[in-house]
């Protein structure tokens, strides 16, 4: 059975509220049990619709547990999505107030910014690369909304992926001769190196996890738009981060990204 529409309307706006007043909030399958993925995405998509309310733009999407130890860990087996509005991003180098967030991370990714549409359902990693416009180094932030980062698939996923901030560097490179697979990356705190990673960590190659997310639109019906930012997925693990701490992740050939915590 799936889950009543009232239901998924207290939680998108439990989950709006949490993030607007900076709180966190007991997972919902706590109190709802029975809710299963597609349920899930409902209550994303009405979170969606309640920031589109509020007059933000949809900028692009994202993928999580896109590692295999990542998804080991959750104890599943496919990969997440979640959307990026426009007041998610942060600049090249610019300050985020930690007052505003409830207990941020930040991994190292590599966006994709589409040139052409996509759609599913039989995307493939070749078609990804011939319709995107260019990639960058990035940095995800995340912050979920549950206490203690405690949560199980479909609440997550309903948690639009903890998404928060995204940053993406000044660097924009063409696909074309590069490789993504060993591309490495080094994320380091204040001028340490704490995770270092390739593009392989993120399904074998991260326009693999591109077309994944087309496919999986494609399952609700939805289509990835020219102009998309998509950020395809962690290569490193994801550290906390605290005011005071700068953090930059360099890309090979794809050039260095950075954020600062106050
Ligand atoms: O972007 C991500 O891989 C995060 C997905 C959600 C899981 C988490 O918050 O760690
Ligand atoms: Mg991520």
């Amino acid at each position: 059975m799936t889950l009543e529409q009232n239901v998924v309307e207290q939680c998108a706006q439990l989950l709006y509220a949490a993030e607007q007043e900076v709180r966190e909030v007991p997972r919902i399958t706590d109190d709802h049990p029975q809710m299963n993925v597609a349920d899930a995405y409902r209550i994303q998509e009405r979170l969606r619709e309640l920031k589109q309310a509020q007059g933000l733009r949809i900028v692009g999407m994202k993928m999580g547990l896109t590692s295999h130890a990542k998804m080991q860990q959750m104890g599943v087996d496919t990969p997440i999505y979640g959307f990026l509005a426009e007041d998610n991003a942060v600049p090249d180098g610019g300050v985020v107030e930690v007052k505003h967030l409830i207990h941020p991370k930040v991994e190292a990714e590599i966006a994709f910014v589409m040139r052409e549409p996509l759609s599913g359902p039989d995307c493939d990693a070749a078609k990804v690369l011939a319709a995107t416009d260019f990639v960058l180094a990035a940095i995800e932030l995340i912050d979920s909304r549950y206490e203690n980062f405690r949560f199980d698939l479909p609440s997550v996923i309903a948690d639009n992926t903890s998404a928060s901030r995204y940053v993406l560097g000044s660097r924009a490179t063409a696909v074309a001769g590069l490789d993504l697979e060993t591309l490495g990356v080094v994320l380091e705190r204040n001028g340490q190196v704490v995770e270092v990673g390739a593009g392989a960590a993120v399904l074998g190659n991260p326009a693999q996890a591109v077309a994944m997310l087309v496919n999986m639109l494609a399952a609700r019906g939805q289509t990835l738009p020219a102009g998309s930012v998509v950020l395809s997925g962690a290569i490193t693990a994801a550290i906390p981060v605290a005011a005071g701490d700068n953090v930059q992740v360099r890309a090979d050939g794809i050039g260095t990204v950075s954020m600062r915590f106050v």
